[in-house]
């Protein structure tokens, strides 16, 4: 099934100049690219986006951190997209997460562990909503058929 997933390069990511290396593994996947932007959010917009984890006691340090600097936000479109993306982001602990993954190959510390993605269907709706309240696009890419079959 074609879902859409929302994923941040969070601000360790921007500051680390990693934008680029993990966009082109997404690009790389032949996940379809329909929402990108650099953007730095306030206090109010990181403890919507985090609400879920309101009541954890890394929650403040957590909103500091993603308002730190800038960060990417995009959204990704393919087949299964958003369990794709989580297996390629990795486990939330990097010490826990398997080299080849982007936490696995870049990161550390939990604190700082690059990237965000959507945990399933209705966390990437609300969270699409919330990032790309301008909606996200569609357009056909040349080479879908080769990526997707011949169908798409
Ligand atoms: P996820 O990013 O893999 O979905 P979540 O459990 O949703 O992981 O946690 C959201 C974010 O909160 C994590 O990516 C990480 O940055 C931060 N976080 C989670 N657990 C801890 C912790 O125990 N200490 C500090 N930060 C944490
Ligand atoms: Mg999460």
């Amino acid at each position: 099934m074609t879902e859409r997933s929302l994923v941040l390069v969070k601000p360790d990511g921007v500051q680390r100049l990693l934008v680029g290396r993990v966009i082109a593994r997404f690009e790389d996947r032949g996940l379809r690219l329909v929402g990108l932007k650099l953007v730095h959010v306030d206090r109010d917009f990181a403890e919507r986006h985090y609400a879920v984890h309101r009541e954890q006691p890394f929650f403040a340090g957590l909103v500091a951190f993603i308002t730190s600097g800038p960060l990417v936000a995009m959204a990704l479109e393919g087949p299964n997209a958003i369990s794709v993306v989580r297996a390629m982001v990795g486990a939330t602990r990097p010490w826990e997460s398997a080299p080849g993954t982007i936490r696995g190959d870049f990161a550390l510390e939990v604190g700082q562990n690059l990237i965000h993605a959507s945990d399933g269907p209705e966390t990437a709706a609300a969270e699409l909503a919330l990032w790309f309240p301008e909606g996200t696009l569609s357009y056909p890419r040349e080479i879908d058929r080769w990526v997707l079959g011949p169908a798409s």
